[in-house]
């Protein structure tokens, strides 16, 4: 279970992430929000995580290589994920939000504070206070958390017929830490994330995200 954090959190507006356990339809949402935000007339960034600039699609891709597995230290992890996103807040996240855009991240620190604070079991208030770092000012003002049962989001999974990558080849007792450390993040931060139940008809939770989003920025 996640303790209280330590914390304050400052958020930047017009800063939105979607996030969830693989399979859970971050990336079916993001295109039906990107798409519905654009039809509005809102011109809007879209990112993903880990990556999104030359920089970080390299980490990404030392991140995920399935010939790692058992190799890399926790520790190098969780600075590799922090040192993915300091330079795409550099390069794409404060230049959009300085022009006005909406920017939605296909995961961003909170993925960290699940993945490597409950999944790898490292101390959370650490993972915490390296986002703070990491991030500064620039964290989104509101999360949306799809949350599914790990079974069902694995069924999908293999459904799909994707090959898993180092982090998805993980067992399920990994991913079912996952979803108590998002957990924990709406329990810590009510004002700035929000489950949703991604175990819905696509266009149920879509309305569901974009009723959310639009509460923020019409
Ligand atoms: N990671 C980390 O450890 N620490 C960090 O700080 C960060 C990331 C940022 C990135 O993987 C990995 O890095 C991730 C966490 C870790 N790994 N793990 N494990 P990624 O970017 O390659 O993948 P992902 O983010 O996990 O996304 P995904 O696997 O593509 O899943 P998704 O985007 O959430 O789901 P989807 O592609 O939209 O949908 C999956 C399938 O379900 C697909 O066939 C859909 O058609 C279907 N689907 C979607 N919605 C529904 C509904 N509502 N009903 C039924 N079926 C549905």
């Amino acid at each position: 279970m996640g303790k209280m954090l330590n914390k304050t959190l400052q958020t930047r507006k017009h800063f939105f992430s979607l996030e969830g356990v693989d399979g859970s339809g971050k990336t079916t949402q993001m295109d039906l929000l990107q798409k519905a935000l654009e039809e509005k007339g809102f011109s809007c960034l879209r990112i993903r995580e880990p990556g999104g600039s030359e920089i970080s699609e390299k980490i990404r891709s030392l991140l995920l290589d399935p010939c790692f597995k058992g190799l890399m230290a926790d520790k190098t992890e969780l600075l590799l994920y922090n040192a993915a996103r300091a330079q795409i807040i550099e390069e794409c996240i404060k230049p959009a939000l300085d022009a006005q855009k909406i920017v939605l991240a296909d995961r961003f620190a909170w993925s960290t504070y699940a993945y490597q604070g409950f999944g790898r079991n490292l101390d959370q208030q650490m993972v915490f206070d390296l986002s703070v770092i990491t991030c500064g000012e620039f964290l989104p003002e509101l999360t949306i958390v799809l949350d599914i049962d790990v079974s069902k989001s694995r069924e999908r999974m293999v459904k799909e017929g994707k090959v898993p990558d180092r982090l998805e080849s993980e067992a399920a007792s990994f991913f079912e830490r996952v979803r108590q450390g998002y957990i924990s993040v709406v329990e810590n931060f009510p004002q700035n994330a929000v489950l949703v139940n991604a175990d819905q008809s696509e266009e149920t939770i879509h309305k569901q995200i974009l009723e959310l989003i639009l509460s923020r920025i019409e």
